[in-house]
């Protein structure tokens, strides 16, 4: 899909990232809103340091839903995560793994992201199967803890009962 650059700051795209704890795969997911504003843009600041100026001008290349690279992070996550939109960073992919507890069982769902990328709107959300509503995810507990000068890990449990959980980050701008 070709995003238009003057339309950047005309809407809100919302990309999603779904990790199957049954299956362990992950998924991506994508909607656009309507939205009139422009607000602290990390995304551009980002672009202009790893496009040229021909692929700035190129939203193929550096829109926010554009994937040069075919790794399936669209190039928002890859400012989010910390990736290169221009080499494969698969491996930054969120991670999702079980751990029995004694109600039950919590999901532990982690993710790194760029300090400077935190203006980023990140919404985790969870449900039981794809035919229920995606509900935001009440923390069971956070911790961000520092990788390095300009990356953190990000551990969000999740208790769940169900035999099945779909976990999603969202990010959006
Ligand atoms: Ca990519």
């Amino acid at each position: 899909m070709k995003v238009a650059g003057k339309n950047r700051l005309s809407s809100t795209r919302t990309f999603t990232l779904t990790v199957d704890a049954a299956s362990l795969s992950v998924a991506l997911r994508e909607k656009h809103e309507a939205k009139g504003d422009s607000t602290t843009d990390p995304y551009s600041e980002w672009a202009a340091g790893v496009f040229t100026p021909d692929q700035l001008a190129d939203a193929t290349i550096s829109g926010d839903d554009a994937d040069p690279d075919h790794d399936g992070l669209v190039n928002l996550l890859e400012c989010l995560l910390g990736g290169q939109p221009l080499a494969d960073d698969r491996d930054l992919l969120p991670t999702l793994s079980t751990t029995l507890i004694a109600s039950g069982r919590k999901l532990v769902f982690s993710y790194r992201r760029k300090l400077a990328a935190a203006g980023i709107t990140q919404v985790i959300e969870s449900t039981s199967d794809f035919a229920s509503p995606w509900t935001v995810v009440a923390y069971g507990e956070e911790s961000v803890a520092l990788v390095d000068a300009e990356t953190e890990q990000v551990t969000v449990t999740i208790p769940t009962s169900g035999a099945k959980a779909f976990v999603r980050l969202r990010a959006s701008r």
